[in-house]
């Protein structure tokens, strides 16, 4: 760590109590933070790693309004659900609270209270929308009306959906509130603002002059923002749900949940140094000490209220350290289609558990060798399989299960010592002593994909050593030689469970327990001497497991079927096209007919070839572009409406002449009309 430091102060984005957590939230956020403070823990450094559910602002009343719930259960639900996720995939939070805690209410109330009494607010009066039947403002997203855009008759107060603007609610045209239907009102409401444009020139210097090593897309979007006039901006609101403002005339208002959430990050380490004094010490020394070093894990839509909004309130207020560095990520998608959770295109991670038990390490990696670290990223399953398949079990679990089963059968699973080195040692010994510091570099600038690369080419470096090395052969001439090269392979092994700790957790302990091994500690890294001649190991077991293509097709299929449900779910009609008179529609003639034989057109993906019966004695040939739809057999035999004046037309070389008529279906997909009841061929429909 940096020199001018001695402590850490890790915070993780406090996730909205209103739904679960999915794997983009994994990749973007915890699984990063928790790498980084698994790592400082391991290098013995003072941290705090603190998290928690964010349990205020509008989307959470929404919901409880929609499940005729309050918004503390709609809270409780999903802060459960959460923490148990979190839990369950090793997000080691010293503490995981809430900012509907008393703690946190009285905290987050007081540093308001503080900002009030020192004239760090300013006092504004607007014009905002107002229910007069359900008697109360209306946040932006209880307010629907008409895009001045795109004019979708659903846009919110605050963005349209369908052209992607960003919108005010007095843009919207006749607006309604979703409340009570009802069309609001303009009244007059006060509310207090931070005057972010006073710290304008304060931000510019300490982040686009002070903290140049920011990430890129960090530092690139702090700048486009400080390149344009900051304005003061609300930090109350006219709500009933979240921390009532406590200062005069302020009935009915309460904090704005940007306001009271990062300061959770605070109240949430008081209460763990109320709850564990001992371990922690004084709270202060986390959130005050110069020496305290603070990181923001989060994900690319909450960088202007970490790196701006939050820093400005924590100094105003004053007394605060400042955080030292926010390594933002960008989003993944999932299949190459953006993670939403009203479309359920995600992948939730109480859903993972269900289906893959126990193989938490899996995802852990998978996510992190595609962390969407500089730019969007993609998690498919089929990386997913391939990634387990041919490195956690061709490369890491390969590689330690060769070394502990030698070492059983030709030491009866003792480490055997080390005797002479040849070249082929010194080569192998010298590549992985590097892998420390390079770890390290990675590490200290939050590249956890390069770090967990440098990881795994530690196993690569082993299995390429027992390669060269065949002890199965020189056992027969030279049994000494052996004890060597197994010196070395089990000297790897436990370099592996130290460097993988940060990464894959679970595994390394369930390594560490198969070595035996007892000092654990990062400083070890690198050494060669972790497992002394004679240490006795535990039954070697099987690191990773290999997982097949029926578990992954499933997995695909759950995805297809959602995709296919929201097709329909969203599926609105063609408006009816302009009206023509009866006679166009007469030109027409559209029959009955009944299909003899039908088959495919060769080298066609898309054409099957038709057989029809017509009534008229004489059969016609008529081509469709049906064959991704149906098996030619599932139509011999079955009437169909059909186009019989159209000018014959050549496909492939064949003459069609009519059309089938078929039903678009939502999807895309097609299917072929037929009458309700029996007709005689030729029969004519209009
Ligand atoms: N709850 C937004 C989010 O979950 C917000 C983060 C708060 S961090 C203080 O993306
Ligand atoms: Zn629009």
């Amino acid at each position: 760590m940096d020199k001018k430091f001695k402590r850490t102060t890790v915070t993780a984005a406090l996730p909205y109590a209103n739904g679960g957590v999915h794997i983009g939230h994994l990749a973007g956020v915890y699984v990063p933070a928790d790498i980084y403070v698994r790592y400082l823990r391991l290098k013995k450094e003072d941290v705090v790693f603190i998290g928690g559910s964010d349990e205020h602002g509008v989307p959470i009343t929404i919901r409880a309004k929609k499940e005729g719930i309050t918004p503390q259960d709609v809270c409780d639900r999903y802060h459960k659900i959460i923490k148990d996720s979190f839990k369950e995939f090793g997000i080691s939070f010293d503490i995981y609270s809430r900012t509907t805690s008393k703690i946190h209410n009285k905290f987050a109330s007081d540093f308001f209270k503080k900002l009030y009494d020192d004239g760090k607010l300013i006092e504004k009066e607007t014009e905002q929308y107002y229910d007069e039947e359900a008697h109360q403002f209306l946040a932006d997203r209880y307010i629907m009306g008409e895009c001045p855009h795109c004019h979708n008759p659903h846009a919110y107060g605050d963005q349209c959906e369908k052209c992607g603007s960003d919108l005010s609610p007095m843009e919207l045209i006749n607006p309604h509130s979703t409340i009570s239907g009802s069309k609001p009102v303009i009244k007059k409401t006060k509310n207090w603002y931070l005057p972010l444009n006073e710290y304008q020139d304060w931000l510019k210097k300490w982040i686009l002059e002070g903290h140049k090593e920011w990430r890129p897309n960090v530092y690139g979007q702090c700048k486009s923002w400080l390149d344009m006039d900051l304005q003061p901006r609300a930090m109350t609101r006219d709500l009933d749900w979240g921390i009532p403002v406590p200062v005069p005339g302020a009935d009915g208002k309460v904090l704005y949940v940007w306001f009271d959430a990062p300061i959770g990050y605070i109240s949430n380490t008081v209460e763990l140094c109320e709850k564990e004094p001992e371990k922690f010490g004084n709270w202060e020394k986390w959130w005050k000490d110069p020496e305290t070093r603070l990181v923001h894990f989060i994900g690319k839509d909450n960088i202007v209220f970490h790196c701006l909004i939050f820093p400005v309130m924590l100094k105003a207020h004053g007394g605060y350290i400042l955080p030292d560095n926010v390594p933002a990520n960008e989003f993944l998608n999932l299949e190459n289609d953006k993670i939403s959770t009203s479309r359920n295109w995600a992948v939730w991670l109480d859903e993972y558990l269900r289906d893959f038990p126990g193989k938490q390490d899996v995802l852990r990696y998978v996510l992190t060798a595609n962390a969407p670290e500089t730019k969007d990223n993609n998690f498919t399953w089929k990386d997913f399989q391939e990634r387990n398949n041919s490195e956690l079990v061709a490369i890491y679990g390969n590689f330690v299960n060769r070394a502990l089963q030698l070492t059983k059968k030709y030491w009866g699973g003792v480490v055997p010592a080390c005797g002479e080195l040849q070249d082929v040692d010194r080569k192998a010994i010298e590549e992985f002593k590097d892998v420390k510091a390079q770890m390290e570099n990675y590490l200290d600038n939050f590249k956890f994909r390069e770090a967990q690369k440098e990881a795994m080419n530690l196993a690569r470096i082993g299995n390429k050593y027992i390669t060269e090395c065949e002890p199965w052969k020189v056992w027969k001439t030279d049994p000494k030689r052996v004890e060597t090269i197994l010196n070395i392979s089990l000297q790897l092994v436990a370099n592996l469970a130290i460097a993988f700790e940060p990464f894959l957790p679970f595994s390394s302990e369930k390594l560490r327990k198969m070595i035996n091994m007892e000092q654990f500690d990062w400083t070890e890294l690198g050494r060669t001497d972790l497992l002394e001649a004679g240490h006795q190991l535990a039954e070697p077991q099987l690191l990773f497991e290999k997982i097949e293509d029926d578990v992954i097709d499933a997995q695909l299929k759950k995805l297809a079927d959602t995709k296919k449900a929201n097709e329909l779910a969203n599926y609105k009609p063609q408006p009816v096209k302009a009206t023509v008179p009866f006679e166009d529609f007469e030109k027409l003639d559209i029959r009955v007919g009944h299909i003899k034989e039908c088959k495919k057109v060769k080298k066609s993906k898309k054409l099957l070839q038709f057989l029809i019966d017509d009534g008229t004695g004489e059969d016609r040939t008529i081509l469709s572009g049906i064959a991704a739809y149906y098996e030619p057999e599932q139509l011999v035999g079955k009437d169909v409406l059909f186009v019989a004046n159209f000018a014959p037309r050549k496909m492939m070389g064949i003459e069609s002449q009519g059309m089938i008529l078929s039903a678009v279906d939502a999807d895309g997909s097609l299917h072929v009309t037929s009458t309700l009841d029996k007709v005689k061929p030729g029969s004519i429909v209009g």
